[in-house]
């Protein structure tokens, strides 16, 4: 971990903020930021699992890192504005209100150019039917945190099938505990490690 997450790990608000300053005046991307907030936010997710920080912790790193958000989403837009590669419609799975890493790969998407249906947390699998349906969208992004969401991810995938969508559209799933065997048992197409396997997947399927 750098200085960055640790300092986010520590919940060192003031440290945070000025270390992503100095790291963009050195010259880190904003993928480069998000990719040691994430490693803070995983460590402060450890300290919550065994009982040294609190919920109360866990949402204040939340909100450092919406602040951060913040200061690098203009340094995410790459795309000519009004360029369109694609559709892709995404959501947090019913059961889960984690929003900031899907919120993220939205940010990262339309940058690139692609149009996105951001359906929100905690998404009934027939929201991401219809949303399907009515958008014409290609790819489906599913984020999910929680272990006990797995169950609905694959229930969302079968719900593509019985609406007869599932050879027009390709599944992709995200977030922190998502692996190659969680999607297996999902039946999705593609588990992407990070936003921008998620985006570099969706450029595959639109060319
Ligand atoms: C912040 C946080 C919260 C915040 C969320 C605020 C918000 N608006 O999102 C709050 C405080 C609300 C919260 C609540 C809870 N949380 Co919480 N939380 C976290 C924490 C610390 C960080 C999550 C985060 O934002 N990470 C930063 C982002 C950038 O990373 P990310 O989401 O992984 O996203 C990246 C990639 O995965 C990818 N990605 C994400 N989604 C998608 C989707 C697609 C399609 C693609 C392509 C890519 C992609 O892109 C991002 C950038 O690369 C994690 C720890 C962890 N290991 O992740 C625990 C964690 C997820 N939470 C946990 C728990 C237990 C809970 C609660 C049940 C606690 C409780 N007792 O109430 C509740 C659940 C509420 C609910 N029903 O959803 C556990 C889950 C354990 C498990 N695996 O089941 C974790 C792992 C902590 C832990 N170690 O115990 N939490």
């Amino acid at each position: 971990m750098n200085d960055l997450s640790l300092a986010l790990r520590d919940l060192d608000e003031k440290r945070v903020y000025e270390l992503v300053e100095k790291q963009l005046a050195a010259g880190a991307s904003a993928i480069d930021i998000i990719n040691a907030c994430n490693e803070g936010m995983v460590a402060a997710g450890e300290l919550f699992s065994q009982g040294t920080y609190f919920i109360s912790e866990l949402i204040f790193s939340a909100e450092i890192l919406k602040e951060i958000m913040k200061r690098i989403e203009p340094l995410m837009q790459t795309a000519p504005a009004g360029a369109c590669r694609g559709k892709v419609v995404i959501g947090t799975v019913k059961g889960d209100i984690h929003d900031i890493g899907k919120n993220i790969v939205v940010t990262l998407l339309r940058g690139s150019g692609f149009e996105v249906t951001d359906l929100g947390v905690d998404v009934p699998a027939e929201k991401f039917v219809e949303a399907l349906e009515r958008s014409g969208a290609k790819v489906l992004g599913m984020s999910a945190l929680l272990n006990f969401t797995y169950p609905e991810m694959k229930n969302v995938v079968e719900a593509v099938a019985s609406a007869g969508l599932r050879d027009k559209v390709r599944i992709i799933i995200g977030g922190a505990p998502v692996n190659e065997q969680v999607r297996e048992f999902a039946g999705a197409d593609f588990a992407a490690k990070d936003a921008v396997a998620g985006v570099e997947f969706c450029r595959n399927i639109y060319g």
